[in-house]
């Protein structure tokens, strides 16, 4: 109601959102990405009813994939993963906006650089995709403290409720973030926004409408004007539309494999969603997360594992299955998850790679899953009738382990038949017939020849009842793939597995001509029904030229490879399709000249379906020469890339740190830890200070202690207890004697004989990593688990009490990199000093090798500088390699020209490769590479081998 009333319109209870807009004229620059961009020409409307979103009152199948800028710290990377989703059939884009990423400091807000939201947006506009903006406050998303920033962790009320300090900081950043999104929505004709969320899964325990009510006031006050949805944790019917605290939308969330990569070939059944129409029968069935990879926990199974547990066969038999409940808006988490860099990640649930064994990996690299993406989001694009279904009986397959359920288009009668075994985990092959009655007759037996098989773990969506084009399209046991009207033809491209039988069937008034231009496919003319019957083997590429209708159509039958090798562009002089190339990213037409861009992986074919008005085709800027088909197509030959050559990193220099263990270290200038109160729900021991890192303004990565006391003699120990969060560590050092290391919880530590100074003054040194925030995913505070040392003290005699100071990163949350942010450093002296960064005067350090062992516990540091010349690109994607003894006990921080692109424990892993984004590295010229190593007393410390890694040309995941 109160959306309503903040849009200042009166709306009827049945067009809920109709966003009435005023036209507003833009200036837009002439760039060059203007003709794929979304048109902005004046004001848009975003509607919808129980099927599907309206863009102008024209449905529209949201076909969507989640990427975050923020796991991706090189803005030119941005348009090259949007490209390659938009390539992939693509039509949305859904983006979280991390708070904590742009808020060092309560009212600091940073949109500059990796953090240029607007440029984030504009990318999107120009690259032709809509976006779906999700900026929290609170995102979940694996990453530190679920998207709050570290300063929220202190706040003395309750996160995600009405609770004053929390509610206010919540608009805060609202109206910080929303100040750019608003500008950049598709209704006012500037921008990609077409949906925005409030708040993520806030659906557990108690919940507090009048909260979500307060920040959907707060984004309508802000002049959010497209609809708003939420995204419940399952379809359990929280914040439902005309409740208070309910958005514009239902949407749901929904992840049925979990997050277990173990066992890969271990299904659970896939969703059927039919039964939530119920929850909010007036707005379409959205969802706005469904797996499309999982995350893996340290020690974890590895990426490559989440890729087949969510493989091509997975994404078909789920996807369309979301689809046949009725689905119009599907949202892939993720589909480019790219890396969690620095200290972003949660600690308890994910590392450094957040490649999520999406799609595109995390080094922008496409896949099988990427293809299956392909196949599916073209057809939703083509195919419109599909946006308008009611559901219809099943159909009763001859064989009773397949089931066929059925949606139907109740205006144009467009049948869809999701045919798939009933148990959908089944790796059975199985053959079928079903009998088929729709707007073109029935019947008896389909296929007529012949049998449709279900190969183990695959889905088809078939199409019966279509005017394809100038065709009609009675049915076909081959899945559309596309289809389009390219000059005087129409052309359609089909697909199946390959190998297997095909049967498609035309109508036409008379018996046509059917030319089979390449491929074994059989033409049968049934009289009595006018049909056309084609029956083949999906083998390659057959192509039946077929005359008859209003226009001739170019019937394209491919199988599995040939289908992935297949692109479609819209440009200016209409739709284009291509076969060959690794990638089609782009397309776009100037008088007669069609300019492609793109990436191969080796020399190859690139054969065009054309706008006739073609004449000169280029690639990447280049001409290449093309000869015309007896097909009418184009066809031309295209280079493989220049083999590229990555140095060997031998030139290493090293130092070891850790002075703060040291009794005569002047820490004069640290803050003194001596706080008596805290907000936080964990109070620390009667008597001790406040010892968490967070209450003093040093919210990610290591932080020292230095707790000095006189000592009386009788002094046996040190007990410490230190909340590192999963996986962290914590050593100490008394009086520069080293005492021990220990994980996260509580720890007695004895002091050594001759290490305590009896009536002097003696220093215990404590180094604690912070591992990161615990995500908040059931509204219980649970991200303000204290990080860093929870209680200290001294164990003998009379136990004099220790006085504290403390530091962490450099300028706490003030900070000194305000460039590469608030994730970069934590307080390791090394970082302090700059050694981490480019251009640090290191040569004066010792030259090593590697491997290299250092005995001493505690932080040395390893550096070398490397050249590089490799070919410039969007596709240029290096990696770093570490290759030692798993035995070793060592954790690292790896950073590369001051980025750290990477934290790496020897002993736990998985993570062995390391992503360098593209940005951050000079692919023609010099970098640094410095790498901070934490050892324990076992003598197993140092660095093993470390090599750089060619990401384009080498498979597998990170
Ligand atoms: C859901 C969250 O909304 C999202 O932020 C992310 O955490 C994702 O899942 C998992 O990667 S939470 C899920 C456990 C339902």
């Amino acid at each position: 109601m109160n959306v309503r009333k903040a849009l200042g319109l009166s709306v009827s209870a049945a067009s809920v959102a109709a966003i009435a807009l005023t036209a507003c004229s833009t200036t837009e620059d002439a760039s060059t990405h203007e003709q794929a961009a979304l048109s902005t020409a004046g004001g848009h409307t975003i509607d919808y009813d129980g099927y599907s979103l309206k863009i102008d009152g024209k449905r529209l199948y949201v076909w969507s994939g989640e990427f975050h800028y923020w796991r991706l710290p090189s803005p030119d990377s941005w348009r090259d993963v949007l490209q390659k989703m938009k390539a992939a059939g693509f039509n949305a884009v859904s983006i979280y906006f991390d708070w904590g990423f742009h808020s060092p400091k309560q009212g600091v807000y940073d949109f500059n650089g990796i953090r240029d939201i607007d440029a984030v947006l504009e990318i999107a506009r120009e690259v032709g995709i809509y976006v779906i903006a999700r900026p929290g406050p609170y995102i979940n998303a694996e990453t530190d403290a679920g998207g709050f920033p570290g300063w929220l962790v202190t706040q003395a009320g309750k996160a995600r409720t009405t609770a004053p300090d929390y509610l206010e900081a919540s608009k805060e950043w609202l109206r910080h973030v929303d100040a750019i999104l608003a500008r950049h929505q598709f209704t006012d004709g500037h921008g990609p926004i077409i949906l925005y969320q409030i708040e993520n899964e806030y659906s557990n325990g108690a919940l507090d409408a009048q909260y979500m009510q307060a920040l959907i006031d707060q984004a309508r006050a802000d002049g959010i004007k497209v609809p708003l949805f939420h995204n419940d944790v399952w379809p359990a019917g929280n914040w439902k539309p005309g409740t208070l605290g309910g958005p514009n939308m239902y949407a749901f969330d929904g992840y049925p494999q979990g997050f277990d990569c173990s066992n890969p070939e271990t299904w659970k059944p896939a969703p059927d969603f039919r039964w939530t129409r119920g929850l909010s029968p007036n707005t379409p069935m959205f969802i706005a997360e469904f797996q499309g990879g999982a995350f893996d926990p340290w020690g974890g199974p590895g990426f490559d594992k989440c890729q087949k547990l969510t493989g091509p066969d997975f994404e078909s038999i789920f996807y369309k299955g979301n689809i046949a409940s009725g689905a119009t808006l599907q949202n892939f988490y993720m589909t480019f998850g790219g890396t969690s860099w620095g200290w972003l990640p949660d600690p308890g649930v994910v590392y450094t790679s957040y490649d999520y064994g999406s799609a595109i990996r995390e080094s922008r690299q496409l896949t099988a899953k990427y293809d299956q993406l392909k196949r599916m989001g073209y057809f939703v694009h083509a195919v419109e009738p599909l946006s308008k279904t009611d559901y219809g009986p099943d159909l009763t397959a001859s064989n009773a382990k397949i089931r066929i359920r059925t949606n139907v288009n109740p205006d144009t009668k467009t049948q869809f038949l999701l045919v798939a075994h009933a148990d959908t985990t089944s790796t059975a092959r199985d053959q079928l017939t079903f009998p088929l009655s729709g707007p073109d007759g029935t019947y008896a037996t389909v296929p007529q020849s012949g049998t449709l098989e279900i190969a183990g773990r695959e889905a088809k969506m078939l199409v019966a009842g279509y005017d394809l084009g100038a065709q009609r399209w009675v049915y076909s046991t081959s899945e559309i793939m596309t289809h389009a009207r390219i000059g005087a033809r129409d052309v359609a491209l089909i697909h199946g597995t390959t190998g297997q039988e095909g049967e498609t069937v035309l109508r036409y008034a008379a018996a046509p001509k059917v030319t089979v231009e390449s491929g074994d496919v059989t033409a049968t003319w049934d009289a009595d029904r006018k049909d056309l019957r084609l029956n083949y083997r999906h083998s390659g590429l057959a192509r039946v030229r077929i005359e008859g209708g209003a226009r001739p159509l170019e019937l394209l039958i491919a199988d599995t490879a040939s289908s992935a090798a297949s692109w479609r562009q819209d440009t200016a002089a209409g739709p284009v399709l291509e076969r060959g190339p690794y990638l089609v990213r782009d397309a776009r037409v100037f008088g007669s000249t069609l300019a492609l861009s793109g990436e191969t992986r080796e020399a190859g074919e690139l054969e065009i379906w054309a706008p006739p008005s073609t004449a000169t085709v280029l690639w990447n800027g280049r001409p290449v020469r093309t000869t015309r088909t007896p097909s009418g197509t184009l066809l031309g030959h295209l280079d493989g890339p220049a083999p590229v050559s990555l140095p060997e990193l031998t030139q290493w220099r090293h130092r070891y740190e850790t002075p703060e263990r040291a009794p005569d270290f002047d820490d004069a200038s640290w803050v003194a830890a001596n706080r008596t109160t805290t907000n936080n729900p964990t109070k620390p021991p009667a008597g001790q200070p406040v010892l968490y890192a967070d209450e003093y303004g040093f919210h990610h990565g290591d932080v020292w202690y230095r707790g000095h006391f006189r000592a009386t003699g009788a002094e046996t120990g040190v007990s410490l207890s230190a909340t590192t969060g999963t996986q962290g560590k914590y050593a100490a050092w008394l009086n520069g004697v080293y005492l021990g290391a220990s994980g996260n919880g509580a720890h007695a530590f004895s002091i050594p004989a001759g290490a305590l100074r009896p009536s002097a003054d003696n220093v215990v040194a404590v180094l604690v990593e912070n591992m990161g925030h615990n995500q908040d995913w059931n509204h219980n505070d649970s991200h303000k688990e204290p990080r860093g040392l929870t209680s200290a003290s001294l164990v003998g005699g009379a136990a004099p009490a220790l006085a504290w100071k403390i530091q962490g990163n450099l300028g706490g949350e003030d900070l000194a990199d305000p460039v590469r942010g608030p994730f970069n450093n934590g307080g390791l002296f090394g970082e302090r000093a700059g050694w981490s960064l480019p251009g640090y005067p290191d040569r004066d350090w010792p030259k090593t090798t590697l491997p290299a062992t250092e005995p001493t516990p505690g932080i040395s540091w390893y550096r070398t500088e490397f050249s590089l010349n490799v070919p410039q690109g969007p596709e240029t994607s290096i990696g770093l390699r570490i290759t030692d003894d798993p035995k070793r006990r060592y954790r690292l921080q790896i950073f590369v020209n001051g980025w750290n692109i990477g934290r790496y424990i020897n002993d736990v892993g998985p993570q062995r490769v390391f992503v360098i984004p593209t940005g951050i590295l000079r692919t023609r010229g010099s970098n640094t590479l410095a790498v901070a190593s934490w050892g324990d007393d076992d003598g197993t410390g140092g660095l093993g081998h470390v090599s750089l890694v060619d990401l384009v040309s080498s498979a597998g995941a990170p």
